[in-house]
């Protein structure tokens, strides 16, 4: 080994441990709602070293990478055994998605890869991509990996390289490191992204939330939050598709939204956090927005607060697909504290953390869209008012 190789695996070495081994602080301003951390939980550069150079000085004299890592973001996230888990979404530099695990002792850092990446088995028709895991533990004893396959649509013609068909794939583990493949999920949607797997039975049955869409990019008639049942989880069928929470005019989701995570229970609820799209000048903008339905009608929603939870801010705003944040994993612990993954900008992953009682508190008790801006004045208004009576300021009603 020349000592020029020698020196810079050296270095690439010791920059990738400082990276994996840095401490994330929760930022110091918050809105009460949630915490936001200094650092992104995973980037590109966090991608083992093994997976990226050939290690060997004869096949590899200028330490070259030769398998370059472009993004990790989109992670699906589980607790197992006391660890953290978060199943992320990693781009190679070929635009090619695959899923990897990668493990925490606290859920905000020193997050580091296992050796291998997950091998996602395939069916009879191949996945061109795979991206944006649902990681569910059912209550049927399996944990479920839902995703998005995506192939080339085979009835387009040749000049178009882009028309794709997005379908969910389903796949179970015990472990997250060997995995079984299912059939699709069939659905009466062209396509399909975004769908989530209920984590109790409803009626005996598996509960799918859906997305139906009408086109790969644009949700069309289709759009809003999908609900179906289906008998068999290895043949899985949705035959009637219920649209649960809709896209609406002039709110953060009118041009489409799509379910983040399984919902999380609790005694008022089932919570939910979503991603809601609208069109700009600058294009498409992600934000996430989050509801809760009823406990016992899982396709009824009972509190929903006006306008997005978390928006892209900062550095998050910037990426491969700008303006984008989007979230499919969460992690409850036992003392009620909500660790949050999110993406931002289909580029990097984050964490954000709050609690169960918190995130109660905020979907309850936030005022609704009312859809007006009168409507906006008058709901900040009767908080103006309720302030001055609490400080005293209130101006003396003339009788
Ligand atoms: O680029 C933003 C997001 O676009 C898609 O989400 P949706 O289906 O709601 O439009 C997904 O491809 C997602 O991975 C991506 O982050």
């Amino acid at each position: 080994m020349n000592t020029s190789f020698k020196s810079r695996l050296d270095t690439l070495e010791r920059e990738h441990t400082l990276l994996i081994d840095r401490r994330n602080l929760k930022k110091t301003s918050s809105n009460g709602i949630f915490d936001r951390y200094e650092y992104p939980i995973l980037t590109a550069e966090h991608a083992p070293l093994e997976w990226r150079y050939d290690f060997n000085p004869t096949s590899n004299p200028y330490l070259m990478e030769r398998c370059g890592i472009n993004a990790i973001f989109n992670a699906g996230a589980i607790k197992v055994d006391g660890k953290y888990l978060v199943v992320a979404r990693v781009e190679g530099l070929d635009r090619k998605s695959f899923f990897a695990v990668a493990e925490s002792d606290n859920g905000i850092d020193g997050f580091k890869f296992w050796d291998y990446p997950v091998e996602m088995p395939e069916n009879e028709m191949p996945d061109t991509n795979v991206y944006d895991m649902r990681v569910v533990k059912h209550e049927d004893g399996w944990i479920y990996g839902l995703f998005c396959t995506e192939r080339r649509d085979q009835s387009a013609h040749e000049g178009d390289q882009s028309a794709a068909i997005a379908q969910c794939g389903i796949a179970r583990t015990k472990d997250l490191r060997s995995w079984e493949r299912l059939a699709d999920l069939k659905t009466p949607s062209p396509q399909q992204r975004n769908v989530v797997l209920h984590p109790e039975f409803v009626d005996g049955k598996y509960a799918f939330y859906t997305r139906p869409q009408d086109s790969f990019i644009e949700a069309g008639k289709g759009g809003g939050i999908g609900f179906g049942l289906s008998s068999s989880i290895e043949e899985a069928v949705v035959e009637q598709e219920i649209v649960i929470d809709r896209k609406v005019y002039h709110t953060v989701y009118e041009a489409k939204n799509g379910l983040g995570p399984a919902p999380i229970k609790t005694e008022h609820g089932w919570l939910h956090l979503a991603h809601g799209v609208r069109n700009t000048a600058a294009g498409l903008r992600y934000v996430l927005y989050m509801f809760m339905t009823d406990l016992h009608d899982i396709t009824k929603v009972v509190h929903k607060p006006a306008g997005y939870f978390m928006a892209p801010e900062g550095e998050e705003r910037i990426g491969d697909v700008s303006n984008v944040l989007f979230s499919n994993g969460w992690i409850v612990d036992e003392d009620g504290t909500v660790f949050i993954y999110y993406a931002s900008s289909d580029t990097r992953q984050h964490v954000a953390t709050s609690t169960v009682n918190k995130l109660v508190d905020y979907v309850m008790n936030t005022p609704e869209d009312q859809l007006r801006s009168s409507k906006t004045v008058e709901a900040i208004a009767a908080m103006v008012d309720s302030n001055k009576k609490l400080n005293g300021t209130a101006e003396p009603v003339s009788i």
